[in-house]
């Protein structure tokens, strides 16, 4: 199988064999994703990633024939089509400044605990339902016929077929929690034309095979099974955790999604209050979590600095004192791009302290703010569900970042497996191996079969817990984070 597995910094195919007891896997494309800035716009180049898509196809069918393709991908960006099943223009960023002071009038229309009731959803600036709000009046929304998730339109241009992957559809707050149904009357009453919403399909479904054209590209014919097509969803199941324990993960790329599983939301008003949101889940669970800022803030930072590269800049984070000066990553001001050190020096000023010199010091202050938003989230989230969080399960690259891991087990007072780098796109192989045939009756199966093949490397918390104490200490008193 075929797991095309499309990040916000990189997208990468990765071959994936699956037998009684084995599960190995080979990328064989990896290609940057980078935005395309188009007059005032940030956009996502997604017909270049297309064509990487096919050409990482084409790499994996080099080795042999394949059984499925998979397609998971961030969530909340859409693209629109035409009644002909034609593109409307590039689909915009998550990041693009479309969606300033939209959620505001977003919530004259829906007000907030009802969205929070219906959706069970963060109340992120770039929900899909937000930047649809933007659009609203617009000759692009009026023209549209059919919104398509960047996964199901990747698939849309490999099969011919539409739908929405239900983990994707949970993120767009257009989307009812309880019912896994679109919630159609939400869209309509802030202006969005609900004929807009495609049939749902969940994790397992046949989408369809390749188009002739397609099939003739790639010189097979393959079907497309939908998978987890959030990203995330498909990281969660790739998580190598055992049943019974108390785990939260970290699915630990440009954002950190920091979250525990269950069975049902959670969408009481301290849930809404503490900024968690209900996420779908393959199989029906649910994904009760943040987004923490991540590690977007440190390769932002890099692109600012040009020259350093992250191995260098990690380097110097771990020869540079500990407990320096402490940012809230999570603050709105970090999540457009650009200028990101200048941006941490103003508020480290701002927050009445001496603010990080060197190379070696910024990404510190980075990497020890990110880890002690993850003590805040986790320790949420045992408050939230009633069960202290007793191991934490870190996947994506932030796993080949060991300071991070270090870091993030000692702030958190718990132990940390870190592994594996590619959950997403193991996830995503899985549930296409059972979609096929394979014997992986539930996701105890699935992640005990990732766990015998992809250990984890453990971290374990050291004897610091008070100075962590202290930094948190300091956080509240800079005014940067609320007294508890
Ligand atoms: P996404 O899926 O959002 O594109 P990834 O899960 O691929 O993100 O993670 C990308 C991040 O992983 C990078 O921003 C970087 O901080 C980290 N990373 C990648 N490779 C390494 C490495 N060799 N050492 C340390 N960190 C790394
Ligand atoms: C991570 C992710 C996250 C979303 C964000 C837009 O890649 O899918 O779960 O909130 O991108």
């Amino acid at each position: 199988m075929a797991a095309v597995d499309l990040g916000a910094s990189s997208g990468r195919v990765v071959v994936g064999s699956v037998g009684p007891g084995s599960l190995s896997t080979e990328e064989v494309h990896r290609f940057p994703n980078e935005p395309v800035r188009l007059g005032p716009t940030l956009h996502w180049d997604v017909l270049g990633l297309y064509r990487e898509t096919l050409a990482g196809l084409r790499a994996a069918l080099a080795s042999g024939p394949l059984d499925g393709i998979g397609i998971d991908s961030w969530a909340v960006d859409y693209g629109l089509l035409d009644a002909s099943g034609a593109l409307l223009g590039n689909p915009v960023h998550y990041r693009d400044s479309r969606t300033d002071g939209v959620p505001a009038r977003v919530h004259e229309l829906v007000p907030p605990r009802e969205l929070y009731s219906v959706t069970g959803l963060q109340q992120l600036p770039f929900n899909t339902l937000y930047q649809l709000a933007a659009e609203v009046g617009g000759a692009r929304l009026g023209a549209a016929e059919t919104l398509l998730l960047i996964p199901d339109l990747l698939a849309y241009w490999l099969t011919g077929r539409v739908g929405a992957e239900r983990t994707n559809a949970s993120t767009t707050q257009l989307y009812a929690a309880a019912t896994g149904e679109w919630a159609a009357d939400l869209a309509e009453r802030v202006g969005v034309p609900s004929r807009l919403l495609p049939p749902l399909r969940s994790a397992g479904d046949l989408i369809g095979r390749t188009t002739p054209e397609v099939s003739a590209e790639l010189g097979a014919e393959v079907p497309v099974v939908a998978v987890g097509s959030h990203d995330t969803a498909s990281a969660v199941l790739g998580v190598p955790a055992a049943p019974g324990t108390r785990f939260a993960y970290i699915s630990s790329g440009t954002w950190s999604l920091v979250g525990v599983e269950l069975d049902a939301p959670v969408t009481t008003e301290a849930a809404q209050a503490a900024g968690f949101g209900n996420e779908g889940g393959v199989d029906g669970t649910v994904r009760l979590l943040r987004n923490v800022m991540g590690l977007w803030v440190l390769s932002e930072c890099l692109r600012g600095w040009r020259t350093t590269t992250l191995a260098e800049a990690l380097a110097a984070a771990a020869g540079a004192p500990a407990f320096g000066p402490v940012i809230d990553i999570d603050a709105p001001e970090f999540l457009p791009p650009g200028d990101m050190p200048a941006r941490i020096e103003r508020a480290c000023l701002a927050s009445g302290q001496a603010p990080p010199r060197t190379t070696g010091e910024v990404v510190r202050c980075v990497l020890e703010s990110l880890a002690m938003a993850y003590r805040r989230a986790v320790r949420e989230l045992g408050e939230l569900t009633g069960h202290p969080v007793e191991v934490i399960h870190l996947v994506g690259g932030g796993v080949r970042n060991e300071l991070l891991c270090d870091l993030t087990a000692a702030a958190c007072g718990v132990p940390v497996l870190a592994g594996p780098v590619e959950a997403a796109a193991l996830g995503n192989v899985v549930v296409q191996a059972r979609a096929l045939g394979a014997d992986l009756p539930d996701r105890w199966a699935m992640r005990a079969l990732i766990a015998d093949t992809h250990a984890p490397r453990p971290h374990r918390p050291g004897a610091d817990a008070a100075r962590w104490d202290a930094v948190e200490a300091r956080l509240v008193s800079a005014g940067l984070w609320e007294p508890r």
